[in-house]
């Protein structure tokens, strides 16, 4: 029997490559090149799935041009890349890789919650730059976190468990703002409680953003957002660019309208606004909230069961849009 035919769209871990291998026809991408959408287009015209990242963006267009294929999975939680309608209109399953990242992306928001309340790589850069010659009372002197108010903006599995280390490690206050609230249960496991968005705006120590991209969430916190925030709370950005306006947020930091931000993902990414890499108040990173080897060998491993279970027995792992199954 011939075996259906994949393309992995960016380099993976050669132990996925070699699972796919014995499922399926692999064409991979392991120089890792960045392919236009008519390069990703051309090689995906004969295949039957896609095992995708994130930033592949897979639209009517692309889908047109592409009418064998019957997955893409994405080795990723968020799948902003993916025009689900679009696929669901030509019956084309869409899968994405969630759990599985869930408690390492939160250990990543505190991290970055705690570099930049306590200043850690302006800090470090000033060291390194040879200018560190005495002690002084207010040197690098950043923002309390324990006991402080946590307002959580997007209150899924992430921000959930956010919330749990906000609350039950640092003893926070704990509050959050979702599309819904969440059940009496979780709100008590997360010792968390639900506020308006200009409430929490206006009384978090730290803001922390966790929501999807979409139309509706573009610019979640713009100038009118920033212009709420106390001058001493800081900003963390572990959900997607786009949330956030990143020229305002520039801005704001430049004027000390709040005192600081960590932020992993950025509108355009991997470009970077030029304004925050100027800004001294800002700690940066090139999208990493889920970058340990056993996470990201976790997500692979879900992306190709969904391949797998999807191509070899129509029995897909975490499907977002399983009407095309019941119509496949
Ligand atoms: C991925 C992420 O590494 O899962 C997500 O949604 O943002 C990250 O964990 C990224 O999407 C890869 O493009």
């Amino acid at each position: 029997m011939t075996k259906p035919k994949i393309l992995v769209a960016r380099a993976v871990f050669p132990e996925t490559l070699a699972l796919l291998s014995e499922h399926f026809e692999v064409e991979s991408n392991q120089d890792d090149v960045l392919w236009s959408k008519a390069e990703l287009a051309r090689r995906l015209a004969d295949k039957h799935g896609a095992f995708t990242t994130g930033s592949e963006r897979i639209d009517a267009e692309l889908l047109a041009a592409c009418p064998q294929l019957k997955i893409c999975a994405n080795m990723a939680v968020g799948y902003n890349n993916f025009d689900v309608d679009a696929m669901t209109a030509r019956g084309v399953l869409a899968t994405n890789a969630p759990d599985v990242l869930t408690e390492t992306t939160a250990d990543f928001g505190f991290a970055l919650l705690m570099a930049t309340a306590r200043r850690v790589t302006e800090s470090e850069h000033y060291l390194r730059r040879g200018e560190w010659t005495k002690w002084r009372y207010d040197l690098f002197a950043g923002t309390e976190v324990h006991g402080a108010t946590l307002g959580i903006i997007g209150m899924g599995r992430i921000g959930q468990g956010v919330a749990r280390r906000g609350a039950l490690g640092f003893g926070m206050k704990v509050i959050y703002h979702n599309r819904s609230r969440l059940s009496p249960e979780l709100e008590a496991q997360c010792q968390a409680q639900y506020v308006g968005k200009e409430e929490l705006l206006r009384t978090a120590d730290h803001v922390v953003l966790v929501v999807p991209y979409s139309a509706a969430s573009h610019h979640t916190i713009g100038a009118a957002e920033l212009a709420l925030m106390k001058p001493s709370a800081t900003l963390i950005n572990i959900a997607r660019g786009g949330i956030v306006d990143d020229a305002a947020l520039a801005q704001a930091l430049r004027e000390g309208r709040i005192a600081a931000a960590g932020l992993d993902v950025f509108e355009g990414e991997p470009s970077v606004h030029p304004d925050l890499l100027t800004v001294p108040n800002v700690v940066l990173t090139p999208h990493i909230a889920s970058a340990t080897m056993t996470t990201r060998r976790a997500m692979a491993q879900l992306a190709a069961d969904n391949l797998i279970g999807f191509l070899t027995q129509g029995r897909p792992v975490t499907p977002l849009n399983p009407s095309v199954l019941a119509s496949a």
